[in-house]
């Protein structure tokens, strides 16, 4: 078998793509085969301390550029995405594991979009001013300074993009810590920013583990702010290293989100989309609809209905475009979802499909997993409490609409869910009861990027998206002039 090409990343800092200080690597692996394809560089403090200070002394020129001129370049960052397309779906498909039609109608297509929407959006920002009889006051959006940007492993340019077009378009710079599992894109965008000339310091990249580049990061007191995407227990370690030094911060964490199905819902479309929602990129998304609540006089209807949907969904090859599964992440991830289902047996319930998929011999070194639907367990047990982030779903019946706001609003996080019924004003108040930053109605992930974005309890906290971004990532400040 001809040798595999191995790709030996390297850290990006002003506006140089250079060695890490240290001599230790980590092995870059495919999920879907379990073959190593790249080295990253585990970076530690000596290579965080260069990037913050080349992101320092880039800030203040970067600030003083018009909003119109890092509009600009913001553009000229999603032309060059735009024309790297396939390379960062078949790139992001490859190293996360996920099907390419995933990597491209979501990863990539709102990679480029993020650059594209944040240049229009800091474009159009009107300037305020409140008037007094005998004053005015302006309020001046200044930039924070230099920011940390922290990101998962299960939807990596996607959420890189996210952080960012609106961190530099406001004027910051910024120090990128990519997830050690999935380095590849967040190398392709250095590739990009590198390729249009962005000025040197603005964004800079440190590859390497959390205790090694992400703590020492959050922890530098160069860094003004901090944007962390991430599970829960992280999210407290960046929150307690950031809090004594008073940093601006965003958490957006873990999620166990409900999908709330009634009688009167329109049962073919609910069936497809709550399938979709429990399953996408193998139920590693923080919105993923996990626990499913179905209103007792439909439940067997749709548990059937469900159950045969789920068993005619493709899982194999990642790089054929039929394929709706790929592999988990990692073998560590693999264990730790597979101990969710043996514990859910433990607790009573009735797994009505799933187990091991039968793959192709090629494959028989990833991580894989057939999506699995568990029925008969308390609301309240550990499986349909916890966040598992794997292809498992868990379903529930309720008898009225106060018992299912009850169980979907029992557990700790509160991040998303969907409700689906005919009744668009029922859909409306079980929303707005529901304790989360999000509600889809009749649909699931129809993504406005105006719209706020984040969770509350255990998921999260602040807002990032449309100009909740754009509040994070500048800090008001309010002149008021004396009339004579
Ligand atoms: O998270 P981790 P993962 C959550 C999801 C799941 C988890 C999976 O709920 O639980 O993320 O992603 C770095 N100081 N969401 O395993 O381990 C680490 O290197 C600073 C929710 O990647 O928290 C990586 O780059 N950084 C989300 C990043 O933090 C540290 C959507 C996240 O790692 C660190 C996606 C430390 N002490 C995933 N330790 C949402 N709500 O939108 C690790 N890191």
């Amino acid at each position: 078998m001809d040798e595999e090409v191995v790709t030996i990343l390297s850290n990006y800092i002003r506006g140089r793509f250079v060695e890490h200080a240290g001599s230790e690597w980590m092995d870059v692996v495919e999920p879907a085969t379990g073959v190593v394809f790249a080295k990253l560089p585990l970076s530690d403090s000596q290579d965080v301390g260069a990037a913050v200070e080349a992101a320092r002394e880039a800030q203040p020129g970067w600030a003083s550029l018009e909003i119109k001129e890092r509009a600009d370049w913001l553009d000229a960052i999603a032309d060059s995405l735009e024309a790297s397309f396939e390379e960062i779906a078949e790139l992001e498909s490859r190293d996360t594991g996920k099907p390419i039609s995933l990597a491209r109608n979501v990863d990539a297509n709102r990679s480029v979009a993020n650059f594209r929407f944040f240049a229009g959006l800091i474009r159009e920002q009107e300037s305020e001013a409140f008037e007094m009889d005998d004053a005015t006051n302006y309020v001046v959006n200044k930039s924070v300074g230099v920011g940390a940007l922290i990101t998962p492993w299960n939807l990596p340019l996607y959420l890189l993009s996210w952080k960012v077009a609106p961190a530099i378009g406001m004027g910051n710079t910024v120090v990128c810590k990519p997830s050690e599992l999935t380095p590849m894109t967040a190398d392709l965008l250095m590739r990009v920013i590198d390729g249009v000339g962005l000025p040197a310091g603005v964004v800079n990249l440190v590859h390497g583990d959390g205790a090694g580049a992400g703590s020492p990061l959050v922890a530098h007191p160069e860094i003004d702010l901090i944007s962390f995407t991430g599970g829960t227990s992280t999210g407290e370690k960046v929150a307690a290293s950031a809090a004594p030094m008073f940093k601006k911060i965003s958490l957006e964490l873990g999620g166990k989100n409900s999908s709330i199905v009634f009688a009167d819902c329109d049962m073919e479309k609910t069936v497809a989309g709550v399938v979709r929602s429990g399953f996408l990129n193998q139920g590693q998304v923080c919105l993923c609809g996990s626990r499913v609540l179905v209103e007792s006089s439909v439940y067997d209807e749709f548990e059937t209905k469900f159950v045969e949907s789920v068993e005619r969904m493709r899982i194999g090859d990642p790089s054929d475009d039929s394929t709706d599964l790929g592999a988990l992440i990692s073998k560590d991830h693999l264990q730790k979802v597979q101990g969710y289902v043996n514990l859910a047996i433990e607790e009573g319930g009735r797994v009505l499909t799933g187990g091991a998929p039968c793959l192709p011999s090629e494959f028989e070194g990833g991580n894989w997993m057939a999506p699995t639907v568990i029925a008969g367990l308390s609301p309240e047990s550990r499986c349909s409490t916890e966040e598992i982030f794997g292809p498992v779903v868990t379903l529930h019946r309720f008898e009225s609409e106060e018992e299912a706001v009850e169980i979907a609003n029992g557990t700790r996080y509160g991040l998303a869910g969907s409700v689906w019924t005919s009744d668009i004003e029922r859909g409306k108040r079980v929303s707005e009861a529901m304790e989360t930053g999000m509600v889809w109605v009749n649909t699931w992930l129809h993504r406005d990027l105006r719209v706020p974005f984040g969770g509350v309890k255990d998921s999260g906290v602040g807002r990032e998206g449309g100009k909740w971004s754009l509040g994070f990532f500048s800090e008001a400040m309010n002149i008021c002039v004396k009339h004579d």
